[in-house]
C-alpha cells in the first residue's frame, strides 16, 4: 500500500545544505540557508545563551509539561519585546500571545485561525517571499496570491506594483509583511512607504500579518527593528505577528517563537487565545520549554537582556563588514561598469544578486557556491577572507 506513494521534492533551501555537505572541494562555500556563521564559517551559540543554560542547569528547573499556550513569562516578554513594555496594546491586554514552534510552527497556527475563522478570506504574499510561506497555507488550505515587490529593473522595491496589488486584493484580506529584513531580496520599505502600506490597509479593511524573523538582525537595534509592526500597531488595527527566535538568539533547532494576534479589546483577545489553543492541543498538544526558558531568562533580566543586544550587534556588524568588503571587491574587480550599489541598500542575512537560475548554477557548478537558484545569497555565511573569492564568482556568473 505505500508502493504508490510518490518521491516528494526536495526543499530548495536545505537541499542545498546537502548538496554542498557532498561537496568535497576545499574551495565550497555554503551560502544558502540563512543560519549565521562565525569569520571561521563556524556556528555560533550567544554567549548570553550558554550563561543562562548554565544558570538553568545549575537551578534543576524541571522538566513538566507546559500549558497548551506555552510558558507564561516568555510569553509575556516576547510580546513587550515585539511591540515595547508600556505600548497601549501591552497594557490594556489587547494581544493574545502563544508560544509556537518556531516562526514556521506560528505562521502555521495563524494560517489554521485564517482558515478556520475567515474562510473566504485570502492572502496576499510578496513576490518573491520565504519559500515556505506558500507551503504553509497551502497546507493549511489557505488561498493565497502574490503582490508585486521586487523590481529586477532596479534590483529594488516595486512600491507602485505593490500598492496597485494591495489594492486590487478582495476586502478583507490578509497581507503577509516581513517586519524587517526581507527574505529574499533584503529590501524593506522605508518608513513614508510603510505609512503608505498602512494608510492602504485600513482603506481596504485589510488585515496586516506581520512575520518577524529577524527582529535586531536587520539594524543591529530590537526597537528599530520593530518600527514597522508599532506603526501599525498605533493605528488601533487588528494584526498577525508571527516571531521567531531562530536567527536573533541563535536558537534554530530550539524551535521557539510566538504568534501574537493584536485585538480590539482585551476580551476579544481572550477569545483568540482560547481558539488558537484549541488549535495548537491536537496538533502538537503543548510546546517545548527549554528555548522559551532561554528567551524568558535572557529577556527578563536587564543585565543578560544588555549582553544579548552587544551580541546581536556584533553578529549584524559583521554582516554589515561583509557586504561591504564584498561590495569593494566587486568594484575593483568588475571593468564593465555595472552598479553594484544594491548590495550595500540591501538589509539582514540575505543579497539578492539578481543571477538567474543559470548563473546560480555557474556559481555552484563552476565555484563551488552553494546558494539558491533565486539568486539569494546568505551573507551570514560568507567571511572577509572569501569576499574577493566570491566577487570573482559572481563577475564570472554575471558575465557568463
Ligand atoms: N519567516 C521568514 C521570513 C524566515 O526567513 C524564516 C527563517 O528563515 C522563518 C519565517 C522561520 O524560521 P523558524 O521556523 O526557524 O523560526
Ligand atoms: O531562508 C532560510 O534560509 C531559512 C532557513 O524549514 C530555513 O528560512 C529553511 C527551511 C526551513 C526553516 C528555515
Amino acid at each position: 500500500r505505500f508502493d504508490g506513494i510518490a518521491m516528494a521534492p526536495p526543499d530548495p533551501i536545505l537541499g542545498v545544505s546537502e548538496a554542498f555537505k557532498a561537496d568535497t572541494s576545499e574551495l565550497k562555500l555554503n551560502l544558502g540557508v540563512g543560519a549565521y556563521r562565525t569569520e571561521e564559517l563556524q556556528p555560533y551559540v550567544l554567549n548570553v545563551v550558554k550563561k543562562v543554560e548554565n544558570l538553568m542547569l545549575e537551578r534543576g528547573e524541571n522538566k513538566e509539561y507546559l500549558p497548551i499556550e506555552g510558558l507564561a513569562a516568555f510569553n509575556k516578554v516576547t510580546a513587550e519585546l515585539l511591540f515595547g513594555a508600556d505600548n497601549p496594546v501591552i497594557k490594556e491586554q489587547k494581544v493574545a500571545t502563544v508560544q509556537g514552534l518556531s516562526g514556521t510552527g506560528s505562521l502555521r497556527l495563524a494560517a489554521a485561525l485564517i482558515e478556520r475563522y475567515f474562510p473566504e478570506a485570502k492572502v496576499l504574499i510578496s513576490s518573491p517571499t520565504w519559500g515556505n510561506h506558500k507551503n504553509i497555507f497551502n497546507d493549511a488550505r489557505v488561498p493565497w496570491s502574490e503582490y508585486r515587490y521586487y523590481d529586477p529593473k532596479t534590483v529594488g522595491l516595486d512600491f507602485e506594483g505593490m500598492i496597485a496589488d494591495i489594492k486590487a486584493a478582495p476586502e478583507g484580506s490578509f497581507v503577509l509583511l516581513h517586519g524587517c529584513a526581507h527574505n529574499p531580496t533584503g529590501i524593506d520599505p522605508i518608513p513614508e512607504q510603510w505609512e503608505k502600506i498602512a494608510d492602504l490597509i485600513q482603506e481596504k479593511n485589510h488585515i496586516p500579518f506581520f512575520d518577524v524573523a529577524y527582529q535586531g538582525f536587520a539594524s543591529g537595534s530590537l526597537d528599530a527593528d520593530a518600527a514597522s509592526v508599532r506603526l501599525f500597531a498605533a493605528r488601533g488595527m487588528e494584526l498577525f505577528v508571527a516571531q521567531s527566535y531562530s536567527k536573533n538568539l541563535g536558537l534554530y533547532s530550539e524551535r521557539i517563537g510566538a504568534m501574537n494576534v493584536v485585538c480590539t479589546s482585551a476580551g476579544a483577545a481572550a477569545r483568540v487565545k482560547s481558539q488558537l489553543k484549541r488549535i495548537a492541543r491536537p496538533m502538537y498538544s503543548n510546546p517545548p520549554i527549554h528555548g522559551a526558558r532561554i528567551v524568558a531568562n535572557v529577556v527578563g533580566d536587564p543585565a543578560l537582556f544588555n549582553e544579548w543586544k552587544a551580541e546581536m550587534e556584533m553578529m549584524a556588524g559583521r554582516i554589515k563588514n561583509v557586504r561591504q568588503k564584498l561590495y569593494d571587491s566587486l568594484c575593483a574587480k568588475d571593468k564593465s561598469g555595472k552598479d553594484w550599489s544594491f548590495i550595500l541598500e540591501q538589509i539582514g542575512m540575505f543579497s539578492f544578486t539578481g543571477l538567474n537560475q543559470t548563473q546560480s548554477e555557474n556559481m555552484t557548478n563552476k565555484w563551488h557556491v552553494y546558494m539558491t537558484k533565486d539568486g539569494r545569497i546568505s551573507l551570514a555565511g560568507l567571511s572577509l577572507a572569501k569576499c574577493e573569492y566570491l566577487a570573482d564568482a559572481i563577475i564570472d556568473s554575471f558575465h557568463n
